[in-house]
């Protein structure tokens, strides 16, 4: 009995530094799944206008959201309180997600809303990313989860967001719109 016991030592040690770390407990005892929602970003006539992923952390959710197709500029992005996403205007989207009752914008002393993202930057490219993490939304199992009944839905506008004026930071209409989805 003894040798076997010493020779899974070895090979586990082995293996250990193959990883450069203790990676391989990791895969022993996973966590549990990560609680996550994707969307596609759709315009007015349903092109393809990029991809929203939001990943459920300990007490915050971590947003991305990738844009393509736009011209270079800025352009603002929200999560809006519905999931519904009906062109052209989106506004079946309904306001800004907002069960805190608070006004729009992180630089409104009031402010800002849940659902308040930073502006996405698009290139020469037609391209942008903005990742973002807002702390205290949930978007499963809190008092006011953003996948409640009716959903949620991720919105991109014309024009920037000037992260004061309420209740949508004078950001113009509404171009692309993904849905997410009760659950
Ligand atoms: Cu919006
Ligand atoms: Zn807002």
């Amino acid at each position: 009995m003894k040798p076997v016991v010493a020779l899974a030592v070895v090979v586990a040690a082995i293996a250990g530094c193959s990883h450069g770390s203790g990676t391989s407990l990791g895969k022993v005892h996973p966590g549990p799944p990560a609680i996550e929602a994707t969307t596609q970003l759709l315009g007015a006539n349903g092109e393809l206008r990029g991809t929203a992923t939001l990943t459920q952390l300990a007490a915050a959710t971590a947003v991305r959201v990738r844009v393509e197709g736009l011209a270079p500029g800025t352009y603002a992005v929200h999560l809006h309180g519905i999931g519904k996403c009906e062109g052209p205007k989106f506004t079946s989207a309904g306001p800004h997600f907002n069960p805190t009752m608070t006004q729009h914008g992180k630089d409104n002393p009031l402010g800002p809303h849940l659902g308040d993202l930073p502006n996405v930057v698009v290139g020469p490219g037609g391209t942008g990313t903005v990742d973002f993490t807002i702390a205290g939304l949930a978007l499963v199992g809190s008092t006011a989860p953003l996948l409640d009944a009716d959903g949620a839905a991720v919105v991109v506008h014309a024009g920037p967001d000037d992260y004061r004026t309420d209740p949508s930071g004078n950001s113009g209409d509404r171009i692309a719109c993904g849905a997410l989805a009760a659950r």
